[in-house]
């Protein structure tokens, strides 16, 4: 590494193992009895599993205990899953769930502190500093991403351009104008920008730009090769989810081989998704995360759903926290289109709600000049199918619209005739990826 930055807290990311699962146990055990205190859900999973937070005397006891998941979210909806008052919430986000409503989360004035740290860290490790003008091309509102980095970036002292999503060509000025230094979005975005910086005739090499934070959705290196060549900057990758805090959650040192997790502040395991066993240190499987300090929304066990692994050597850069690679895939059907998080059934339900369409369609992905774009194939009756031109578009408009909204990424939405999309002996084949990553 020809380049070594600064550590943003380096007591708590070079803490030797020992000592760090030390800190962890300590903090589960006061995690466990503040949601068996103050969350029902969590009061009845640990009843029917005869738990009490007593009991829990190593951290692989934790592996005993049931798993939290999306639809626990969904049952618990809006607010059943906070563990303190809205009194003490300062903050609510919220990102899709499987189903028509979202998963809300929820902040204390300490946890956005924490979060503004865990931020702080892997922007640091990223090389970030307060002589950097971060441009923030996250869409600010329920998602997190935009506030998480920016949050992140003021305590850094580095100067935020909240710039938010899409307008790209405005994107480009300001970025050249600004002198922006640090790129914070998806990678796909990134993309993006080099596709219209080419367009206009901009050389990457007359911008002050030097370093993307890209996250939010999956990656490959060959993407990061491309961004990194058609942008002239480093780029390094960063993850985190909703229900466990948004970003900061893990994030690349320049080193650039895996993400380090924030294991201070969440246990994470592996297991297997079919059976749920937690599978021995380095195999793949899907990531499991447990907050340690989180109040308002503590989570115990939560199931990513995220296909991983973890690396416990101590990186080149002197952090002990382990590093997590990037994800190989989900175990559920969850997409990520444009960095939106999207479930076939959330389609499916409001497909339902449209009259005239059978229940046959077919999700078409493609990644057109590295921009991602959903095609919905939807068989619907005879009548409209061989109705007029003009009321067939308004079915298509209303379609389209009712989509967007619910999805909150618009779809191209196409009509097919009845029995036209094949029909599979065992599970329906509704989603056809053909982006390459
Ligand atoms: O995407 C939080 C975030 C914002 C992370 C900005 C990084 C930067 P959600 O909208 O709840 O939260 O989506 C979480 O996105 O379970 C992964 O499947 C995927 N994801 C997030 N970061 C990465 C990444 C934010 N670096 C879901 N690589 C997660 C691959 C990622 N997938």
């Amino acid at each position: 590494m020809d380049h070594q930055p600064a550590i943003w807290n380096q007591h708590a990311e070079c803490l030797p193992r020992e000592q760090l699962l030390k800190l962890q146990l300590q903090r589960l055990q006061h995690t466990l009895h503040s949601v068996a205190t103050h969350v029902p859900c969590y009061q009845n999973k640990f009843k029917n599993c005869g738990f009490e937070p007593e009991n829990l005397q190593t951290l692989e006891d934790l592996g005993k205990l049931p798993f939290t998941t999306k639809e626990d979210l969904r049952l618990n909806y809006p607010y059943g899953m906070f563990a303190v008052p809205m009194r003490d919430v300062v903050r609510i986000h919220s990102s899709s769930g499987t189903t028509g409503k979202p998963t809300v989360v929820g902040y204390t004035k300490e946890d956005i502190q924490t979060w503004t740290e865990l931020v702080a860290r892997f922007m640091t490790a990223a090389g970030v500093t307060n002589e950097d003008i971060v441009h923030i091309a996250f869409g600010y509102g329920l998602f997190t991403g935009a506030f998480g980095l920016h949050y992140g970036s003021e305590a850094i002292g580095a100067s935020v351009i909240p710039m938010s999503g899409g307008n790209t060509d405005k994107q480009l000025m300001i970025m050249q104008d600004y002198r922006s230094s640090a790129l914070v979005c998806t990678p796909s975005y990134g993309l993006t920008l080099a596709d219209r910086m080419e367009k206009q005739g901009i050389d990457p090499r007359s911008l002050a730009l030097r370093v993307g934070l890209f996250g939010a959705e999956p990656w490959s290196e060959q993407m990061r090769a491309e961004v990194e060549q058609r942008l002239d900057i480093i780029a390094t990758d960063n993850y985190g989810l909703s229900e466990i805090m948004g970003p900061g959650v893990a994030g690349e040192c320049l080193c650039r081989k895996g993400m380090h997790l924030a294991e201070d502040h969440f246990i994470a395991e592996i297991i297997d998704p079919d059976t749920g066993q937690v599978l021995p240190k380095g195999d793949v499987g899907e990531l499991v995360l447990t907050s340690l300090t989180k109040q308002a929304f503590p989570m115990v066990r939560y199931r990513t759903r995220d296909i991983t692994r973890i690396d416990y050597e101590t990186c080149e850069c002197g952090r002990t926290l382990a590093r997590m690679e990037k994800t190989r895939g989900r175990s559920d059907d969850m997409l990520i289109i444009k960095g939106v998080n999207v479930f076939p059934t959330q389609i499916e339900e409001v497909l339902l709600q449209i009259e005239g369409t059978e229940p046959h369609y077919q999700l078409f992905i493609d990644r057109i000049n590295n921009v991602d774009s959903l095609e919905i194939q939807i068989e619907v009756n005879e009548k409209i199918f061989f109705d007029e031109m003009k009321q067939q578009r308004t079915f298509v408009v209303e379609a389209e619209k009712k989509l967007a909204s619910v999805l909150g990424v618009s779809a191209k939405v196409k009509l097919v005739e009845p029995s036209t999309i094949v029909r599979h002996e065992g599970k329906a084949v509704r989603v056809i990826d053909r982006r390459q990553q």
